[in-house]
């Protein structure tokens, strides 16, 4: 039996779910930190997409979207119930919420990013689009310690790299935001042993490298 391998990239919010995922189900890959100007032959060849993560298994099948991993991982062992399966709607539910950000959140960071490096006037209509989703997520954790409820969740992990890059955007703007909930939500997570591991920097990958066993 192979150990699965893992094409990630460190910085990379989707690898970064996946990567989260990986550690809360206790599941051991090997990682291939990837150089995103030269990937990989191995890794285009089994994704031709080209993007990360990547996660071959061991019977050479392949899963290239981010929360198909953090689903994978999650089915494999979840010690941690973050599929909630006392419930049989959550997932659903949960997936759905993903999606939603994935789409219009994500849609909306971009712009944002983009706009505040490149000092464009659009800045704060951006922000202010991120800001309809951060609103939902706000009430959610006024009412319950995580987004689906008192404990953490699939949902809590896979959206956490990115409400982590918008607050990285304006910084001063943040500290002020009318989102407390939200940024003790954050600081919990930064203070998590296991984001910590998620966020080791690990060297690039080349062909000749020692195997990176991660999880
Ligand atoms: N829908 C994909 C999106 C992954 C994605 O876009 N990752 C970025 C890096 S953060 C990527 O690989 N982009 C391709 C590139 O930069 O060439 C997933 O959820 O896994």
């Amino acid at each position: 039996m192979t150990t699965p391998i893992l094409y990630s990239l460190r910085q990379c919010p989707y690898a970064m779910r996946s990567r989260l995922a990986i550690l809360h189900a206790q599941q051991t890959v090997v990682l291939r930190d990837i150089d995103m100007n030269n990937k990989p032959e191995e890794m285009l060849s089994i994704s031709p997409k080209g993007t990360v993560p990547v996660l071959r298994l061991s019977d050479g099948s392949v899963i290239d979207e981010s929360i198909d991993v953090m689903v994978w991982a999650l089915t494999q062992s979840d010690p941690n119930n973050l599929l909630y399966s006392h419930d049989k709607n959550s997932l659903i539910a949960m997936l759905e919420l993903i999606k939603n950000n994935d789409i219009n959140f994500v849609g909306a960071l971009q712009k944002y990013r983009a706009a505040s490096r490149y000092h464009d006037n659009n800045e704060t209509e951006f922000r202010d689009m991120c800001c309809e989703w951060l609103r939902e997520i706000e009430l959610r954790l006024s009412q319950h310690a995580y987004i689906m409820g008192e404990t953490p969740s699939l949902v809590d992990y896979a959206i956490l790299p990115f409400i982590r890059q918008f607050s990285r955007v304006d910084k001063k703007w943040y500290a002020q935001a009318p989102f407390p909930y939200l940024r003790s939500w954050l600081v919990n997570h930064y203070n998590d042993s296991t984001f910590s591991k998620a966020m080791v920097s690990y060297p690039k990958w080349s062909i000749d490298s020692d195997p990176i066993i991660f999880g």
